[in-house]
């Protein structure tokens, strides 16, 4: 038995399809600020861009243990974040992965093209399983090979994610190299990039400047909701850690200095500026002064969508018929993915 395939490695050979776009989020808490800045607000941009496709990541999510009397309203939660973040059904195929079974298919053929050494590197698994490694499921662990089907599965080459996702995406890309080659299929597969840049990619959290913000963080003075009103916004930023230094005019002045730099980078993000423009804007103040403008500002851009997400989960029905036209719209790009790759494998009856 030999785990190695015996086609050679040919020359890369690079892939002319379409562009698309793909990324997911896991409904497995609420949705903060870091999932908006890190991967939301580029859907809602890219959409008009380039074909795009948004999924809600559930069998991602039962990695870990969800209740089942309440894992249908959270993926129609994540739906909803999508909708009000600007998503549009119509433009966007907005659906549900575990109603587009291909995504778990290809997984098990991708488990079969990764190795354990590529998975045995992955920093992520290390952080979520912490030190009861061999208590965690199975799935905790391939879950990197599940996200490189849900990308490839529509041959993604584009994929809006935030900062903590970029080893996730080299694996991706790997695997469909070491497919294309295995199989004798030179550009058969794209190699996605990952689209990280800008203010935003990583939101840290506001108790701590050396820890993402992670709906997953006990303290939920932590990070800002896309539910929270107005009220629990200012408070949570006015309790945010800090220091008592007032803010450089430079970026370089920030280094060392987490929280702050987290505090102007989420200005940033919301702004729309650079790091640059906000610190010309208030170099020389204070966080007593900073703070207020701050929230003032989150409240403006996070407000409406909370807002917009509380009338849409009144109405359930809108979510699940823009959840089931999507699926439709999926298996009909991911089927044919599925097929072709079943006749490359030498699958009988493909
Ligand atoms: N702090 C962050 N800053 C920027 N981007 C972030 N993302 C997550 N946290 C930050 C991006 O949000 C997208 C969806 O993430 P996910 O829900 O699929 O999983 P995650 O990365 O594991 O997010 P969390 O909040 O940390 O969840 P838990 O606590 O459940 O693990 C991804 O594009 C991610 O990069």
């Amino acid at each position: 038995m030999t785990d190695q395939a015996p086609t050679p490695s040919e020359g890369p050979v690079p892939y002319s399809g379409p562009d698309r776009v793909l990324s997911g989020v896991q409904p497995s808490g609420d949705l903060h600020l870091g999932n908006y800045l890190g991967a939301l607000k580029k859907f809602a941009r890219l959409q008009h861009e380039i074909p795009t496709f948004i999924f809600v990541a559930d069998y991602h999510a039962i990695t870990v243990w969800q209740e089942p009397a309440k894992l249908k309203q959270q993926v129609r939660e994540i739906a909803a974040a999508y909708l009000a973040t600007g998503l549009d059904p119509k433009v966007a195929t907005i659906f549900a992965q575990s109603a587009v079974p291909e995504h778990a298919e290809l997984a098990w053929i991708f488990n079969c093209v990764a190795r354990l050494g590529w998975l045995d590197r992955m920093t992520q698994f290390k952080e979520k399983s912490g030190k009861h490694k061999e208590r965690s499921s199975v799935g905790l662990y391939t879950y990197p090979v599940l996200q490189a089907a849900d990308i490839l599965a529509y041959k993604a080459t584009k994929v809006p994610v935030g900062d903590d996702q970029k080893q996730h995406l080299e694996l991706t890309r790997d695997i469909a190299q070491k497919f294309n080659n295995d199989f004798a299929a030179p550009g058969f597969f794209p190699l996605p990039e990952p689209l990280t840049q800008g203010p935003g990619a990583r939101v840290m959290s506001l108790r701590d400047g050396a820890a993402k913000m992670s709906k997953s963080d006990p303290s939920d003075y932590s990070r800002i909701n896309l539910t929270d009103d107005a009220d629990a916004i200012a408070q949570k930023i006015r309790k945010a850690r800090t220091d008592a230094e007032p803010l450089p005019e430079t970026a370089e002045g920030l280094e060392g200095r987490a929280e702050a730099k987290n505090l102007v980078g989420i200005y940033a993000a919301l702004a729309g500026k650079a790091e640059a423009e906000v610190l010309a804007e208030y170099a020389g103040q204070g966080f007593g002064a900073f703070k207020p403008k701050l929230a003032d500002l989150a409240v403006a851009v996070m407000g409406p969508i909370g807002g917009e997400m509380r009338r849409l989960l009144s109405d359930p029905g809108e979510i699940d018929r823009v959840l089931t036209d999507g699926a439709a719209r999926a298996r009909a790009i991911a089927a044919p993915t599925l097929a072709e790759v079943k006749a490359l494998v030498g699958f009988w009856g493909a």
